[in-house]
């Protein structure tokens, strides 16, 4: 296997930095926690961890509205802090990958707080996208856009001109028609590879580059995102943004590895391929696989978009259950109407609706996630997994609004049903009996709480406690990456099994998540999932792995994965 090539079929982790683990008290993660917990990773059996930002910012979106790109947020630590953390890493043979945000900048940035004081038609300004507004003041937006977070997606500054941004009033956006920009990016990219990092996610990468000029502008708004995929919309996946990430690929090869960048690009299936291929970033997030992981979707279609990705761009296909901003999918399986993930809407009703319901929903959840994981693990390509995810966290569904930090919660407050994605970032519990504290995420003589509020569930779910639990969410995701790293092919396909596949799949109205699904690798690896009521025969072979126990007769009962080596 060429060395250089180590994302291909890679395990990643993503870490939230802020809620991994606090070593200093103030309620925050911070990276030396990180470094603390290098064995517990390298246990866990990760390729490769990938920090979501952890530089300085004033927090007005998780830390994706970022004030200096090369620098930790001192709350969080200093670039020793981080060059540890990196060799930490590294000595257990555990990859970097740090998350990079160019769609757009905090207003605290040094070039927007020079943008503003330099005035309307500096070259500082054009470094953003300001516009002068509508009316006979320009007291109006230049246009009626509504931004992803809610509200206009134009901000009105001291001087009357306003600027534009698709997120948070606080996140402007940057002018990838201005040299500068790109200047400034290069030297950030060139800056963490010289730290040691082995690679990028690319925040929003199909939002860079904007046609002003369209006459269809007035026909389109951030918040609807792309609906079109041929590259012509002007405000997402526009074909010009590869030109950038050409020349992003150039400087990743001049490095020994070269650099690994995975796209955060929500765009159409069929235009994935450009992202994934090697003279661009090389490989692109799947989310179709986290968004058909509910009722009245299937797998199949999920499965296929992620391996075409793979043969159209010479890449390797990647999987994603959950992340920082999707609703824990512990809880999205909980229902028995399983929600889409991206709604940011748990009912706060359900989770905590009396007369046990909510235990029941917890085992059929947890039951859910151990079958998906089994599913997940087998396909060919990268998986990404979220933190928590290995302990079967649930979301935490009954945050006070008072203490909710998410914009697109606050944005959708009047909804009243829509609480934002905090719910998937709360502190990560690290010992069951530390209850009265913070479960471990803080040291015992914190001055601060944990920056969200942790529930008392967490006791059972806490990483010591699963860690002594043979039958623990955490002691299957050990045994199935290694079993994973074991069993590998050398190819990147897959065959179904399931020959049948589309009338095997309910259509989910009853609430079950699909029908059966099978598929083998090459070497005759063979994964079998039941989200069907009647119980599945198993095809012949050695049973490797289930994710719970079979039937008397040995077939595989309802919401239940196992790994066969087929005879
Ligand atoms: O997300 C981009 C994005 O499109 C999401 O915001 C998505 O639209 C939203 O979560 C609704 O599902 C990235 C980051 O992952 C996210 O955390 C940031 O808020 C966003 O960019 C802005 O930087």
């Amino acid at each position: 296997v060429n060395a250089d090539l180590w994302w291909q079929n890679a395990v990643v982790y993503q870490i939230y930095p802020r809620s991994f683990a606090d070593t200093t008290g103030n309620g925050l993660g911070d990276i030396k926690g990180i470094t603390a917990h290098m064995d517990y990773l390298a246990k866990l059996g990760v390729d490769a961890i990938w920090l979501s930002p952890f530089y300085p910012s004033a927090l007005a979106d998780g830390g994706y509205d970022v004030d200096d790109y090369r620098n930790v947020d001192p709350r969080l630590g200093n670039m020793d802090d981080f060059d540890q953390m990196v060799h930490a890493a590294h000595e257990r043979n555990i990859k970097v990958i740090v998350d990079i945000v160019p769609n757009h900048s905090s207003n605290r940035h040094e070039f927007f707080k020079a943008a503003l004081a330099a005035g309307k038609g500096s070259p500082e300004r054009d470094r953003y996208i300001f516009r002068d507004g509508r009316g006979e003041n320009g007291e109006l937006p230049p246009n009626d856009w509504e931004s992803i977070f809610g509200g206009s997606a134009w901000q009105r500054v001291e001087d009357g001109q306003w600027y534009l941004h698709m997120f948070a009033p606080e996140q402007p956006d940057w002018n990838w028609d201005n040299p500068d920009v790109h200047q400034e990016f290069l030297t950030t990219l060139r800056f963490w590879c010289d730290h040691g990092t082995d690679g990028f996610r690319v925040d929003v990468a199909h939002a860079l580059k904007k046609d002003m000029n369209s006459p269809e502008l007035d026909q389109v708004s951030p918040r609807d995102g792309a609906d079109r995929t041929d590259g012509s919309h002007p405000l997402f996946d526009r074909n010009e943004v590869h030109e950038i990430y050409a020349q992003w690929r150039k400087l990743f090869n001049e490095y020994n590895p070269p650099r690994f960048a995975v796209a955060e690009a929500w765009v159409h299936p069929a235009r994935q391929y450009l992202y994934a291929s090697p003279d661009d970033l090389g490989q692109i997030f799947n989310f179709a696989f986290a968004m058909k992981m509910w009722a009245r979707n299937n797998f199949h279609e999920a499965i296929e978009a992620g391996i075409e990705t793979t043969e159209r761009s010479g890449s390797t296909a990647t999987w994603v259950m959950s992340n920082h901003d999707l609703i824990r999918h512990a809880s999205r399986f909980a229902l028995p109407q399983i929600q889409a993930p991206n709604e940011h809407q748990i009912a706060t009703d359900w989770l905590l609706r009396d007369g046990g319901t909510y235990e029941e929903n917890r085992e059929l959840g947890t039951r859910r996630s151990r079958a998906a994981l089994l599913l997940e693990m087998a396909l060919p390509g990268s998986a990404y997994v979220y933190q928590g995810e290995e302990l079967g966290l649930f979301e935490v569904a009954d945050i006070p609004w008072d203490q909710l930090e998410d914009p697109s919660a606050f944005s959708s407050h009047d909804n009243g049903k829509i609480k934002g994605r905090d719910g998937c970032r709360v502190p990560l519990p690290w010992i069951g009996s530390d209850a009265e504290g913070s479960f471990g995420f803080s040291p015992e003589n914190a001055s601060e709480r944990p920056h969200l509020p942790q529930p008392q569930w967490y006791k059972d779910f806490a990483a010591d406690v699963e860690d002594d639990d043979p039958d623990s969410m955490l002691n299957l995701y050990r045994e199935t990456l290694r079993l994973r790293h074991e069993l590998q092919a050398t190819d990147h396909t897959i065959e179904w099994l399931d020959e049948d596949k589309e009338s095997g799949l309910p259509d989910g109205a009853d609430g079950n998540m699909g029908g059966v699904i099978a598929y083998k690798r090459s070497n005759g690896w063979a994964n079998i999932t039941n989200f069907s009521a009647t119980p599945a025969e198993l095809p012949h072979g050695t049973v490797l792995l289930t994710s719970g126990p079979l039937t008397a007769d040995g077939k595989l009962p309802q919401d239940t994965s196992a790994w066969i080596q087929l005879d």
